[in-house]
């Protein structure tokens, strides 16, 4: 299949179901035989990434590296899929930056980032890993929404509020978006 590359950047809190959404876009795509690679922290954060924490500054390390990743497989015509929280509004910026930035490539590549908005209620109702419970007694430093920021976005070019917007929903809506921008 003819395609061009593109970097899909979704970020959210914890239990936001941006995995979820990625995955299910993933098999959509695969299924559509485009090229597709998903990041997300069982790939990363155990292996390139496995010297980071959650330290502020080892977040902003970890979505450094994962953009450049993403960028190298948007260049090389993959559709990327990257599934991190990235909670500072100025370290997606970074990432999308180094997208349009053509020093190590040949040309901008789309960065497309797509905001998984869902109350931090909510999401500490799912808990689906008990991470927010222990958060909230302190045996988890640094959570993202509990003790540790999270910077929603504010111009996304995709925003899906998770609670009332299905997986397939969701699949379609940013499916949509990259046909529209003759990214499909
Ligand atoms: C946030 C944490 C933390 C802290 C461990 N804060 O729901 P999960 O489990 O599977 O996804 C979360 C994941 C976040 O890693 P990211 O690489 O996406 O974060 S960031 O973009 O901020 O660098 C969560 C788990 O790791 N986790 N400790 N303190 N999430």
């Amino acid at each position: 299949r003819k395609q061009k590359g593109c970097t899909v950047w979704f970020t959210g809190l914890s239990a936001s179901g941006k995995s979820t959404i990625a995955t299910a876009l993933e098999q959509h795509l695969l299924h559509l035989e485009y090229q597709v690679y998903r990041l997300d922290g069982d790939n990363v954060r155990f292996g390139l990434n496995k010297d980071l924490g959650f330290s502020p500054n080892d977040r902003v390390e970890n979505i450094r590296r994962i953009a450049e990743v993403a960028k190298l497989f948007a260049d090389s015509t993959t559709i990327a899929l990257t599934s991190f929280i990235s909670p500072y509004k100025a370290d997606r910026q970074i990432a999308r930056d180094l997208h349009a930035d053509t020093k190590n490539v040949d040309q901008p590549l789309p960065f497309i980032e797509v905001f998984i908005d869902v109350p931090i209620e909510e999401a500490e109702k799912r808990d689906p890993k008990g991470l927010y419970k222990k958060a909230k007694s302190g045996e988890i430093k640094e959570f993202t929404g509990i003790s540790a920021p999270y910077e929603a976005p504010e111009n996304a070019e995709i925003h899906i509020h998770s609670e009332k917007t299905s997986v397939e929903e969701a699949v379609m809506i940013i499916t949509k978006y990259l046909e529209d921008n003759g990214l499909l």
